[in-house]
């Protein structure tokens, strides 16, 4: 790997500089993936392995991130296990069926990952000789929750509050799903994996939506399943937004990097996740609409209280729509530009 600043830095081994890399990165703040959007359908898009690879690629050529990511969504897990889930424009996703009751879940299944979702393990294939060693590729996943959120729900939400009341009112069916969801994603990760992805991360999106108590029995003890399969396979990170609350017991599961927003501070995290997990984030992905100095000024603020060391610069969730691609470039550039801990 001509670079592996990020794999270094998920196993603790000593950097020159973090590595960095934003969620979301392939999307639609690039003019590039517009014009691919023009033309294409999303799944279209996810399915065409030739497209997958162009719209992954593009980041890593046109921003310089250290690391790719898969471009796929989670939601085509659901859609591996039986359910029609579309994609509105400038809505978001839409399932028709979602899961309302047990007998819903006839509906529902655990599916052949090779039979469903080949493409996806294409995809990884193709990319893996285009980047030609460059960075790593980072393969990815849904946690169980935040799957099951859409599942239930059938769109996007703030609250979720339908997916939370199927949880309370029907906790027996809500976790055979959960199980069902989980015995899918360790299949489909295992995959990605024997494809070539060298890192994976789970995102919970909506982890932080639950209570403490709630966050340990209907996502993480599902999360820490997926973890304890892949673990000895690949590094994993785990991604639960907003469950600050829960980040020594996710250093706990054997992931080697846990992803923060920007709601905590990097010294708070710390101290709750303890010493031998990596930290991944925190910029707030709105500041990358401030002017460039000031970008750059909060982007070396963060990196000093982080510190050099299992450390991966990134935002705390997805790049928005509307940045500029020189903010987003300034983003990482900023980070390139930071050795042995000081700006140069
Ligand atoms: O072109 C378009 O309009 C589609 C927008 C889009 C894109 C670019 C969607 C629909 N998904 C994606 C790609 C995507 N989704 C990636 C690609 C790799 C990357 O560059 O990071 C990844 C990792 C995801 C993951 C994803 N999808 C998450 C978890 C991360 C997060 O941001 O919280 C979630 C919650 C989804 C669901 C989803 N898919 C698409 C949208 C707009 C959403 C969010 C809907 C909502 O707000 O509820």
């Amino acid at each position: 790997m001509k670079n592996d600043l990020l794999l270094k830095a998920l196993s603790g081994k000593p950097v020159e500089r973090p590595p960095v890399w934003m969620m979301r990165q392939a999307g639609r703040y690039l003019p590039q993936y517009m014009k691919l959007r023009e033309k294409y359908g999303f799944f279209e898009r996810c399915q065409t392995p030739e497209l997958a690879c162009e719209i992954t690629l593009q980041p890593v050529d046109i921003i310089g991130v250290d690391a790719a990511i898969l471009f796929s969504d989670i939601l085509v897990v659901p859609q591996a296990m039986g359910l029609e889930v579309q994609l509105i424009e400038s809505k978001g996703p839409f399932l028709p069926n979602p899961v309302k009751t047990a007998s819903d879940l006839h509906r529902v299944c655990i599916p052949d990952v090779h039979e469903k979702l080949q493409y996806v393990f294409d995809a990884i294939q193709l990319i893996k000789k285009e980047l030609n060693s460059r960075v790593p590729l980072i393969g990815f996943a849904g946690a169980p929750w935040t799957l099951l959120c859409y599942m239930v729900q059938g769109k996007g939400s703030k609250t979720f509050d339908e997916a939370k009341a199927f949880c309370y009112t029907q906790p027996r069916v809500a976790h055979q799903l959960l199980q069902m969801i989980t015995d899918t994603t360790i299949a489909y990760l295992e995959a990605q994996v024997e494809a070539g992805a060298d890192v994976i991360q789970v995102f919970d999106s909506w982890g932080g939506l639950l209570s403490p108590a709630d966050f340990e029995t209907i996502s993480l003890q599902y999360i820490r399943q997926i973890v304890t399969a892949l673990k000895d396979k690949v590094p994993v990170i785990v991604f639960a937004k907003g469950a600050w609350h829960s980040l020594d017991a996710m250093a706990e599961t054997g992931a080697q990097a846990l992803g923060i927003d920007w709601c905590i501070t990097p010294q708070m995290a710390r101290s709750l996740a303890g010493d031998k997990v990596t930290l991944q984030g925190n910029f707030d992905p709105a500041k990358l609409l401030s002017p460039i100095p000031v970008i750059k000024k909060e982007v070396e603020a963060m990196l000093a209280a982080f510190g050099g060391e299992r450390y991966i610069a990134n935002l705390g969730h997805g790049i928005l729509p509307n940045i500029p691609v020189d903010h987003a470039r300034a983003f990482v550039d900023t980070v390139k530009g930071w050795s042995n801990g000081r700006a140069q």
